[in-house]
């Protein structure tokens, strides 16, 4: 089979709650101390692969982590006098966000041919910076095939790393050299840049890329101060198209004129500010969408689909940002379709669509087939998640000993019902 591009979407773990512990991530911060449900939002983030499945595209997940997890709890030497706060991020079930367990650069842009993967350390939050040693170990089961992956460990903790979520690839086709686009932030805003030039540029020498089909962006530091904690909340890329919001970049202009000098094919879509605000952008996710290339003639497409655009239902239902998504549709431009789905738990976290999936462009039949969805094993995942995913989960209920055992039995049943008992 040739390569195409395949979503790895986070199954949401059964700790999933509200605590509150991603600083400038607006959404995390106002849901605090909600109640969660984690039975709904495993569901929801279930529902979203089955729709991208029955589009025609290939789908793959990635497991929940070991929560509580008791690697980080003893590294911080807890017995119960530990920050309220730090109790709550062993219990984080942050790792459902894939598109910040990595950056990925496919085969065709590196010297050596093979799809790179490097880990990403996230260390800017320390709920999220345990999470790595055992995204890697996953990581290099479900791309274990060294003819065809390499697999590499995070940067050095000393730069902050995020993943996918401030990578764009743009390309003629997906099996075509692309030019990679890093986006980083710099720090001295209220709010944190959690991605560091130092550590993009670690990552593109590691995977071995041409230099010259790599560019290093400015974030905005507006967009950080306005809540874009990532770029992957305000701009979106896919083939020859970037969607992207004008003020997602400190330097727009120089930006796409660079792409276009690189990629004379791009073609760059952008949503003014005086149609949809930072602020709307960032409270709806318009571009916390999966910009996807629908295959010809494959289930829901008629032949040359084009492209689709699957938003959270935040941002179908934002008057505005519907006004624009009406326009944009009307307009007979590169993006064909738009597919609302609901993924309102995750959402309540700041995870949209895109935060919720890892794309790696390569042949599924490389790929341990374990981490690839069909319909037979989404059904068996949804019976693990219906008969053990807690219902709900109150924030004071972290660190109760009754719910730790449902958790971990919850995780233990999928890796079990999907024969990966390796990682348990
Ligand atoms: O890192 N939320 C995640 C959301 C990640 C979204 N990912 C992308 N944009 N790609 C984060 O801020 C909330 C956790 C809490 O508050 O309990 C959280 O970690």
């Amino acid at each position: 089979m040739p390569i195409c591009e395949i979503n790895f979407d986070g199954i949401v773990g059964p700790s999933h709650n509200y605590a509150g512990l991603s600083l400038g991530n607006l959404a995390s911060a106002n849901n605090a101390g909600d109640t969660s449900y984690p039975r709904a939002a495993a569901l929801q983030g279930l529902a979203k692969m089955r729709h991208n499945l029955a589009l025609g595209l290939a789908q793959g997940f990635l497991l929940p982590l070991p929560r509580p997890n008791p690697v980080f709890l003893a590294a911080i030497g807890a017995d119960g006098s530990e920050d309220r706060r730090l109790l709550a991020a062993s219990w984080s079930a942050s790792s459902m966000w894939t598109a910040n367990a990595a950056t990925v650069s496919p085969a065709p842009d590196t010297r050596d041919g093979r799809c790179h993967l490097s880990a990403a350390n996230l260390v800017t939050m320390p709920h999220r910076s345990q999470e790595w040693p055992d995204t890697v170990r996953q990581l290099r089961l479900a791309f274990a095939d060294p003819a065809h992956f390499a697999v590499h460990d995070a940067v050095p903790p000393c730069f902050g790393d995020e993943g996918a979520a401030n990578h764009m690839r743009m390309c003629a086709g997906h099996d075509q050299p692309g030019l990679e686009v890093f986006v980083y932030g710099k720090s001295g805003g209220a709010f944190p840049a959690r991605q560091h030039e130092q550590a993009s540029r670690a990552v593109a020498r590691l995977h071995g890329l041409d230099p010259a089909r790599c560019l290093f962006v400015e974030q905005n530091p507006e967009a950080i101060a306005a809540g874009a904690f990532h770029n992957d909340v305000v701009a979106v890329a896919n083939e020859r198209v970037l969607f992207t919001h004008e003020q997602a970049f400190a330097d727009p202009e120089g930006t796409y004129a660079a792409i276009r000098a690189a990629l004379p094919e791009a073609e760059i879509v952008v949503v003014p500010a005086a149609a949809v605000s930072l602020a709307d952008a960032i409270k709806s996710y318009l571009f916390n969408a999966q910009l996807l290339t629908l295959p010809s003639g494959g289930p829901g497409s008629e032949a040359g689909a084009g492209m689709g655009l699957v938003i959270p239902l935040e941002a179908w239902e934002h008057p505005r940002v519907r006004a624009w998504l009406d326009q944009m549709l009307a307009s007979n431009g590169p993006i064909r379709r738009v597919l609302p789905v609901d993924v309102r738990q995750s959402m309540a976290n700041g995870g949209g669509p895109a935060c919720l999936r890892l794309r790696v462009v390569a042949d599924p039949a490389t790929v341990d087939p374990r981490f690839m969805l069909d319909p037979a094993k989404a059904e068996r995942i949804e019976n693990v998640i219906a008969a053990w995913w807690p219902e709900a989960i109150a924030p004071d209920q972290l660190g109760d000993p009754a719910l730790a055992d449902q958790v971990i039995g919850a995780r233990a049943a999928l890796l079990d019902a999907l024969d990966l008992s390796e990682l348990a």
